[in-house]
């Protein structure tokens, strides 16, 4: 039977950079979860009799929180709700199946790469058809939506078993169990020359993948181990479980230092990868070599010929604005097209559905193509795995060659996570005023030549997504970009975009955080960091 439940609004669920992500005891107060729930299929029309794909990353709520959504969107008139095995489907991975089946939507539950457990976070994202996340239109319908709900509908079916393949009828809907990986992995298939790659492991070459207790260990079992040959015991941290370990399910040098510090010792296997909470984010290394992640995006731009999906070349390559410049000077001798868009996936959907972009990239980690609308951690290994097959050196070499035709863009950001709201807010409104004075202005050998607020007019709706961050550009194309996170749940974090670029003809093997010490002191200065957050460092560099 279905139940119309009364309810009074929370105050608090717009949405961020990506979905709305909250503390578990936020999420587990009574009405929170249903209400966000009942204010998305509220604000979209045309789902009766439709599909909903709902995928989790196996965090700490996930399985009680999976059979609220199904009941919900039963109870709103959603014909057939698909659900990965024990509540677990990535972030790709529901993207893909939601293509695959013509799916009206999908709901995401992860808070990608923030920690979970019962005092960890959790979060809601929902998709739209195209299989990417909702656009800002929505969203903000969404959150209006939140602040006027009166009640929600839900099925009172008892729960059903998440474990088991199959499917089962709930008041006009059917739930359909199914295995996560199997889609996923076919579409992998017609990207990438799996034969290829299985030569390549066949030939000695050794690989460990970190799932970091989170949601890509079946997945990488399945592909790295199972079909490409990899030894046994190459994916590590495979079991994806509530708390991921206790640690942040976060690929980069500060939490998945294991492997790091493995892949730059003596001891490295050839190459090294791991992903994050929801299997969307990818970290890159090779035998002695950490790939920033906008290198990764340029490498895999320059090199994609060699996986038959790409064999025709790309279309043109987007990234974040705060990513730094290698992937354009790929675009620039492939001379293909290039956009700059705000940060987080949503804003590619359209240039993908446009067919202007192939590839589209982050430097938080996020590398991604048209094959579906999120960035794919697997996809991303993949990709790099079939460079090495192809090429048949190591990685290392790789990129030094990558340098040598293009020049580097030496590149870090520093993050201060947990600062004060207000100190941030301040200090964000402080830079926004000074970008008007800034240029002009030198600060030993750097001189500013301009500062703004950047601002993105969508070349395809012709929406515009306006304050996306600070940039403060330096003669000779060295710069600083300042923005505050959209996915934190406690205080605020302040992150900082620093970048300096070096011709193919100058030094290629400098130290970065050493070569970029006079940015780095001067983006703290420009700011007032210390002054107004107390902090003397960042709590994460990457
Ligand atoms: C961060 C990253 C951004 C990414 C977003 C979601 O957002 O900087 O590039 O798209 O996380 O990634 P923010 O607003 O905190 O800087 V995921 O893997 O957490 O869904
Ligand atoms: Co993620």
């Amino acid at each position: 039977m279905i139940r119309t439940v009364a309810t009074k609004p929370f105050p608090d669920q717009k949405p961020g950079t990506s979905g709305l992500r909250k503390k578990v005891p936020v999420f587990q107060q009574p009405g929170y979860l249903e209400n966000f729930i009942q204010s998305i299929f509220d604000s979209l029309e045309g789902f009766a009799g439709k599909a909903l794909v709902v995928g989790g990353d196996g965090r700490y709520f996930n399985r009680e929180a999976i059979q609220i959504v199904a009941k919900i969107a039963a109870a709103n008139g959603f014909g057939r709700i698909v659900i990965g095995k024990g509540g677990i489907m990535s972030t790709p991975a529901v993207s893909a199946l939601i293509r695959h089946l013509g799916a009206f939507g999908g709901i995401i539950l992860s808070a990608s790469h923030n920690p979970g457990g019962p005092d960890g976070d959790f979060g809601v994202k929902y998709n739209i058809s195209a299989g990417g996340p909702a656009p800002e239109s929505i969203t903000e319908a969404i959150f209006a939506r939140t602040k006027q709900i009166e009640a929600y509908k839900i099925s009172d079916a008892p729960d059903f078993d998440i474990d088991r393949l199959g499917s089962v009828e709930i008041e006009n809907a059917t739930i359909e169990i199914v295995d996560p990986v199997t889609q996923y992995l076919e579409l992998m298939k017609t990207l990438f020359d799996f034969a290829a790659i299985r030569a390549l492991f066949a030939s000695g070459f050794t690989m460990r993948f970190d799932a970091l207790h989170a949601v890509t260990g079946p997945y990488a079992h399945a592909i790295f181990e199972n079909e490409l040959g990899a030894a046994a015991g190459s994916v590590v941290n495979g079991t994806p479980l509530p708390d991921f370990g206790g640690h942040h399910p976060d690929p980069n040098p500060t939490y998945a230092k294991d492997l790091y510090d493995l892949m730059l010792s003596a001891a490295a296997p050839d190459f090294g990868a791991a992903s994050d909470g929801d299997g969307d984010r990818n970290m890159i290394l090779g035998r002695g070599i950490y790939v920033t992640p906008s290198d990764s995006l340029a490498i895999l731009a320059a090199n994609a010929r060699v996986a038959p999906g790409y064999a025709n070349g790309l279309a043109g390559v987007a990234r974040s604005m705060p990513t730094s410049a290698a992937s354009d000077r790929v675009t620039e001798k492939l001379g293909i097209r290039h956009y700059e868009t705000p940060t987080g996936w949503k804003f590619f959907g359209n240039l993908l559905d446009a067919g202007l972009a192939t590839f589209c990239g982050e430097e938080s980690f996020g590398t991604g193509s048209n094959h579906i609308r999120e960035k794919d951690g697997i996809w991303a290994v993949l990709l790099w795995l079939s460079i090495l097959a192809n090429r048949r050196i190591p990685a290392i070499d790789v990129v030094r060659d990558h340098w040598r035709t293009y020049g580097r863009n030496y590149y870090t950001r520093h993050d201060y996570d947990e600062i004060d709201l207000k100190a941030a807010g301040g200090l964000m409104e402080a830079l926004g005023e000074a970008i008007t004075t800034l240029p002009g202005k030198s600060f030993g050998a750097l001189k500013v030549e301009a500062a703004d607020d950047f601002e993105y007019h969508d070349p395809v709706d012709g929406s515009i997504a306006d304050h996306q961050g600070i940039r403060v550009m330096f003669e000779g194309g060295s710069r600083i970009v300042y923005r505050l996170s959209g996915t934190g749940t406690v205080g605020a974090t302040l992150r900082l975009y620093i970048e300096r670029y070096e011709p193919p003809t100058g030094d290629l093997e400098e130290d970065t955080q050493a070569t970029l010490a006079d940015l780095i002191a001067l983006s703290r200065e420009l700011a007032g960091i210390e002054a107004r957050t107390g902090r003397k460092a960042p709590s994460v560099i990457t």
